[in-house]
């Protein structure tokens, strides 16, 4: 079944597929659709913003939609910079320059208080135009030098200690494991499995 994706984001249509694949679901990205409203992000959550941008989606196309909002909540800045991550130091920033300005906020900051989250929240609208949302999470640490090529964002600087690496260091397949996005899409289709 195919899931129109209301993001301009081509990481995350990609990662959503990676996640999908052996389901019977199949993320299209709005774009490849020639689907490119401007959605205004507005909300004060997670969740209310992958809703605004699945509900504009679905004002569009009455297929099935889902969005993902997501972002890095870092305990010691009470959980910035969470829903404004993509926008963080200006919309047009560098992640280079995004990490610095992390690190300058944290210059002070403990080792052991450097502990953050990554959060996904997807929002799925139905054919029927009922609604849900679910909510993914992963801890991790935030290491003071950028290690790692793979993934996005500000993934080379979110240490899993677990694994004892940034989740930009893991192979697709491990990140998608244990991924907020991974954990967040798994109860997507279970929801969508089991109706
Ligand atoms: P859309 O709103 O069009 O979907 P966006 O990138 O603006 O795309 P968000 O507002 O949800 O999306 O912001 C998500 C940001 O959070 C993303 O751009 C990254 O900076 C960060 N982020 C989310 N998931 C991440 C991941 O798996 N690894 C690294 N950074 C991530």
């Amino acid at each position: 079944m195919n899931l129109i994706v209301a993001t301009g984001n081509e990481d995350k249509v990609r990662e959503i597929n990676e996640i999908l694949k052996g389901s019977d679901f199949v993320a299209i990205s709005m774009k490849s659709l020639g689907i490119n409203p401007e959605i205004d992000e507005n909300a004060d959550s997670f969740e209310g913003n992958a809703l605004i941008k699945v509900r504009t989606v679905h004002s569009i196309t009455q297929d099935y939609v889902m969005a993902d909002d997501s972002g890095l909540c870092i305990d010691a800045l009470n959980g910035a910079p969470g829903i404004f991550s993509a926008r963080f130091c200006g919309e047009n920033s560098t992640y280079e320059e995004k990490f610095k300005k992390i690190f300058d906020l944290l210059k002070d900051v403990p080792a052991e208080k450097r502990t953050a989250q990554f959060v996904c929240a997807i929002a799925v609208v139905k054919p029927d135009g009922s609604e849900f949302t679910v909510r993914g999470t992963v801890d991790g640490i935030l290491v003071e030098t950028p290690q790692g090529n793979n993934g996005f964002g500000y993934d080379p600087i979110f240490y899993v200690p677990e694994y004892e690496m940034t989740t930009a260091q893991m192979d697709p397949e491990l990140k998608n494991k244990i991924s907020h996005r991974g954990k967040a899409l798994n109860q997507m289709v279970a929801k969508l499995v089991h109706k």
